[in-house]
């Protein structure tokens, strides 16, 4: 456990090295990753969403500073589908983002995700714990791109930050992703542009046709301008705002709860296929069982029980 104690100190080092380990699979870093757990629970985590060249990147920099004002330690994770066609915009983050290199309270990471087929990737989880561990109050999770991914932030995120941009015809394709029902702020960004006020309008009407409950959140709308710096301030209140109603409510404790049952389902999940696909590519089990199904001797499902019988144990 070396790198648990510094990493629990705040040691930048030791969590990026943690951080590689984990994306390698060192057994070593399962065992570090154990002990820090039990040290988390107390950061806020916020999911950024939204289509790309929407202005993620540029608003989860201003949000840093805003943040960084009030002095909140910030952690930052920005999950990069390592698609060909983002390095670029991905260079320009970097570059963005240095000017937080010297400041401790801020630690930043970008994750690749390819290999990954969808969905939240362990790497991501494990770094939110990581920068949890850490101390940082609040994490910010960058997630670039239309698809599995953003939907499933949504499920991990205390605070989920949708973001759209007037004139695109976002609204619809977010619609699709079933994005509009995970959100919690609604950020209409690029408000210098055109249609903003309609765009404006369009999420209110939607939101006013549905009925809230008093202990439940009516999402919030904030107009920005994050090359301009502004609406950041009001950004940060209404994540702050959001965060006081998840306590007082009591609702926090439900999605903390719900997320940790994502967690162990999925845990559960890759232990019974590791442990299982490990002992049947052992002997010729499996292919005896491959032939039994070619000749329709058995079908998938029995055979699967089969198989959980045999070595689930
Ligand atoms: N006019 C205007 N442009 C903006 C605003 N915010 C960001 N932009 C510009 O929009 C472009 C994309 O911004 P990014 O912050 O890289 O957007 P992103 O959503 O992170 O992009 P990806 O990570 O590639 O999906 C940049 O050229 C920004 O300068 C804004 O408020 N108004
Ligand atoms: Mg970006």
């Amino acid at each position: 456990m070396k790198l648990t104690n510094k990493i629990l100190e705040g040691d930048v080092r030791a969590a990026a090295r943690l951080m590689r380990d984990i994306e390698d699979n060192a057994p070593a870093a399962i065992k570090e990753l154990e002990s820090i757990y039990l040290h988390t629970g107390t950061a806020h985590v916020v999911g950024v969403t939204g289509a790309q060249g929407v202005g993620k990147s540029t608003l989860v920099d201003t949000l840093i500073s805003t943040f960084r004002k009030e002095n909140m330690t910030i952690g930052v994770i920005a999950i990069d589908p390592t698609s060909p066609f983002t390095g670029g915009a991905l260079l320009g983050d970097r570059i963005r983002m240095q000017k937080h290199s010297l400041d401790k309270g801020v630690f930043i990471r970008s994750l690749a995700t390819r290999g990954w087929g969808g969905g939240l990737s362990k790497a991501t989880t494990s770094m939110i714990h990581i920068m949890d561990a850490m101390g940082k109050g609040i994490i910010l999770v960058e997630t670039v791109g239309a698809g599995q991914t953003e939907v499933d932030i949504t499920k991990v995120a205390d605070t989920s930050i949708v973001i759209l941009t007037p004139g695109m015809g976002d609204e619809i394709q977010m619609m699709k992703a079933g994005l509009m029902e995970a959100a919690d702020i609604f950020v209409i960004n690029k408000a210098d542009k055109e249609g903003a006020d309609k765009l404006r309008h369009e999420l209110e009407v939607m939101l006013g046709m549905k009925s809230y409950l008093p202990n439940e959140w009516k999402p919030s709308i904030v107009l920005t301008e994050a090359v301009h710096g502004k609406g950041i301030e009001e950004l940060m209140e209404a994540v702050l705002s959001h965060r006081e109603f998840l306590i007082s409510s009591g609702n926090l404790e439900k999605r903390r709860r719900q997320r940790v049952k994502l967690e162990l389902t999925e845990a559960v999940e890759s232990s019974l296929r590791n442990h299982i696909y490990q002992q049947i590519d052992e002997g010729d089990y499996l292919e005896r069982l491959l032939d039994d199904l070619v000749q329709r001797k058995t079908n998938p499902h029995s055979a699967a029980l089969q198989i959980i019988n045999q070595f689930g144990k």
